[in-house]
């Protein structure tokens, strides 16, 4: 496996310089942030993205994310342009060497908590779900904005686009995924990218919006519709674990072949469809890491992976989960299970 570290780019205040010194770094997951939502990302900015990471004796693996137009999630007539524009973005994304693309389609918002520093014993604080709060929330009123939401539209054009889901159902929207799968699966597979949908997360409705993939049955609905292994996943453990429903096991073994990033972080189940972020030993969480990178040793996962967030410890401040300290610590961990792992193998 190809461990591997997100980067936000050159405003992130954790730096490629202290990335590299981390232990058995490779890879860089990382994307251009200032290219409006559906617009083609030029070949140069790139390459130039590309350059400034192998620089520092990285490399760049994976793109997370390319984001999907909401046109394309709505599955309005617009769609076929934005479309367009995404197998533009994926030419020239492998022209520049790229070869796997994350991507989501969880209509308007991203990554969902309902709060970003909560406390955990042992001092640290981590990010948090409880549904009941979240319930209680109007995303429209602006009391809620986190860093992983798509912040540029205004509450006018907001408001319309929640009203317009509020007809879409879920099989509408993973209709609406599997449309724009037939059009960009084919450009991929002659680009030779390999795209990664990322799970909802969390995995069920929000906001009274749909969300689609959220377990094995939509997940398997979903490769199977699209027969190509240009159409895989990303395995995120944190997204699909946060569901105790959800077998992650069992998930690896349906998406064998199919899975293409993996992203390994540790949920701690603390309610009825809540839960908190917490380091990611399987002895601290809900999840078992060792058992699912044995899983995916098993079934022949050898692509990028990255720990995903981590607490905020040691008086670090940054942006939520993504903080430098606990980051490496979860790929520290991660390695020593992954090379204990093929020690094994070798034996
Ligand atoms: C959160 C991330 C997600 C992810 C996107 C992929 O920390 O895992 O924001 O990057 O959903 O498209």
């Amino acid at each position: 496996m190809e461990m591997s570290f997100r980067w936000y780019g050159k405003d992130d205040p954790v730096t490629l310089d202290k990335i590299q010194q981390i232990p058995g770094m490779l890879g860089i997951v990382s994307a251009i942030y200032d290219i409006p939502v559906g617009d083609v990302w030029p070949f140069e900015k790139i390459v130039e993205l590309r350059q400034s990471i192998e620089n520092h004796g990285l490399k760049l693996n994976v793109i997370e994310s390319v984001p999907v137009h909401e046109d394309i999630k709505m599955g309005l007539d617009s769609r076929d342009q934005w479309i367009e524009n995404y197998k533009e973005t994926l030419r020239n994304l492998s022209k520049a060497g790229i070869k796997t693309v994350c991507y989501n389609f969880m209509p308007v918002f991203d990554w969902t908590r309902s709060q970003l520093d909560a406390p955990l014993a042992d001092g640290s604080h981590s990010l948090l779900y409880e549904d009941e709060k979240i319930k209680g929330l109007n995303p429209l009123s602006g009391e809620l904005a986190l860093p992983g939401w798509d912040l540029s539209y205004q509450k006018d054009d907001l408001r319309k686009i929640i009203d317009r889901y509020q007809i879409i159902s879920e099989q509408q929207l993973m209709d609406n995924l599997i449309y724009f799968l037939e059009e960009v699966v084919p450009v991929a597979e002659e680009e030779d990218i390999m795209l990664a949908i990322h799970p909802d997360d969390p995995p069920w409705p929000i906001f009274g919006l749909p969300r689609v993939i959220t377990n094995k049955t939509n997940v398997e609905y979903m490769l199977n519709a699209v027969d190509s292994p240009n159409n895989g996943i990303t395995f995120c453990t944190g997204s699909y674990g946060a569901n105790p429903d959800n077998d992650l096991l069992d998930i690896i073994e349906a998406a064998k072949g199919r899975i293409h990033f993996v992203h390994a972080r540790n949920v701690k189940w603390t309610g009825d469809l809540s839960f908190q972020e917490t380091a990611h030993l399987s002895r601290d969480g809900s999840l078992d890491i060792v058992d699912v990178l044995q899983k995916l040793n098993e079934v022949g996962f050898t692509g990028p992976i990255r720990p995903d967030h981590g607490r905020m410890i040691w008086g670090e401040e940054g942006r939520p989960g993504y903080g430098l300290y606990d980051r490496a610590l979860g790929a520290t961990y991660l390695n020593g299970i992954i090379e204990t792992l093929d020690k094994a193998e070798e034996a």
